[in-house]
């Protein structure tokens, strides 16, 4: 069953079964290693329950991981279709590539409207427009024309624009259901938490957020009124994203928390930039330039000769005291290799899925970029043409 038993939401009032609050698992006192576990004496009584992981996750920021996930996305977007219902699209910010998934605008019902939150991460300097004009382009690729556009950020101590974005939902709406969808991570349930703190006294049963993939289970319903519900659903996976690919245990150095301090090198060719052992770049040859990297302030970079590169990323596959090491990658030759010629004259923009993205103006200068199998790496021309 999808949807959480709710009295008001009318769509399965036919199972009663007790769901979390947090994260829309259904609640059992059987099985402590099974999702949606909580002691008996909870699960009897008839308070609003959190489930066990949910509460630990809150109170002691701990995960375990978490076994029978199984969430069809597309029966979810049927809902939404078949409700005419209103779709947020949620897309992160720092990486705008990796959280437009291929493939998923004919899922996605007739009235979208798209959110780049997360913007809190990048420099207050970083020009929205920048933002506007990347999602643009990846939402066109995937044939998706949303009604509008909107930066935000839902984070515990700064929300920018979370009135607007309620004022977009209750215009875009017509009297329908909104559903929260996106790729996991990018910060649905806390839009939705936000919005529970704008509407008047919705603020005691917020919905579990965590900086680890899968923390919401279910589809969760909250009432808007008598006949529309707001749903925030667990996050669709992105298998080409570095997040996908890393252990959970190291999501929390990839992932940008605070506001990310770019690092900006003046490079010249020879020269290789090591990110843990999970990404190279190397300058292969041309004229001197400036990379700025953006990437999460928890992600060393390594700047090495490039003939001692492979001896130095290595070096970093076996480095035990290293945190943000993946023992996924043993060496250089676990990687794929990425060629790139400067666009020249344009603002170039190199985004390894999830990970990072460098950006820099040049003419002439040879790059490759090793990331893991199947992580995208791209060059883009970022110039602002407005
Ligand atoms: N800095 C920042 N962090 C955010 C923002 N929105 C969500 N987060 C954090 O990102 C992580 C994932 O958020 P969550 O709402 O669980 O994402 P979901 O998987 O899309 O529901 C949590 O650690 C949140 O605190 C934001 O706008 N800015
Ligand atoms: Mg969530």
């Amino acid at each position: 069953m999808l949807f959480k038993n709710n009295k008001t939401s009318g769509l399965t009032a036919e199972i009663r079964v007790k769901r979390c609050y947090g994260c829309g698992a259904i609640l059992q006192d059987q099985d402590p290693n099974e999702i949606g576990y909580v002691p008996t004496e909870k699960f009897q009584s008839e308070d609003e329950t959190l489930c066990e992981r949910c509460y630990k996750l809150r109170h002691y920021s701990s995960f375990k991981k978490t076994a029978g996930l199984n969430i069809d996305f597309v029966t979810i977007l049927d809902h939404a279709k078949e409700e005419n219902a209103l779709a947020i699209y949620v897309v992160n910010a720092f990486s705008i590539q990796a959280s437009v998934l291929k493939g998923i605008g004919k899922y996605l019902p007739k009235d979208v409207l798209v959110v780049i939150n997360k913007r809190d991460l990048l420099p207050k300097s970083y020009n929205d427009d920048y933002l506007l004009l990347q999602t643009k382009k990846a939402l066109e690729e995937e044939n998706i024309h949303p009604i509008s556009i909107l930066v935000t950020a839902a984070s515990a101590t700064k929300n920018y624009h979370i009135e607007e974005l309620m004022k977009a939902v209750d215009e875009n709406r017509h009297g329908k259901s909104v559903y929260f969808v996106g790729c996991y991570q990018v910060g649905k349930s806390s839009l939705i938490n936000a919005l529970l703190m704008n509407y008047s006294n919705m603020t005691s049963r917020t919905i579990t957020t965590s900086p680890y993939p899968g923390t919401t289970l279910d589809v969760i319903s909250i009432p808007l009124d008598d006949q529309s519900n707001m749903y925030d659903t667990p996050g669709m996976y992105n298998a080409e994203s570095m997040i996908s690919f890393v252990e959970p245990e190291i999501i929390k150095y990839v992932l940008p928390r605070n506001e990310i301090r770019p690092e900006m090198y003046m490079a010249k060719e020879g020269q290789s930039f090591l990110l843990a052992n999970l990404a190279r770049l190397d300058f292969v040859k041309g004229d001197k330039v400036n990379f700025t990297f953006y990437k999460s302030n928890d992600l060393s970079i390594e700047r090495h000769k490039l003939n001692k590169a492979d001896q130095g990323f290595n070096d970093l596959c076996v480095n035990e005291g290293l945190d943000n090491r993946t023992k996924k990658v043993t060496s250089i030759q676990d990687l794929e290799v990425h060629h790139f010629t400067t666009l020249e004259g344009k603002t170039n923009r190199i985004n390894v899925n999830g990970l990072m993205f460098v950006e820099y103006n040049g003419k002439n200068q040879e790059i490759d970029v090793y990331a893991p199998k199947g992580v995208i790496v791209t060059l883009e021309d970022a110039s602002l043409k407005l």
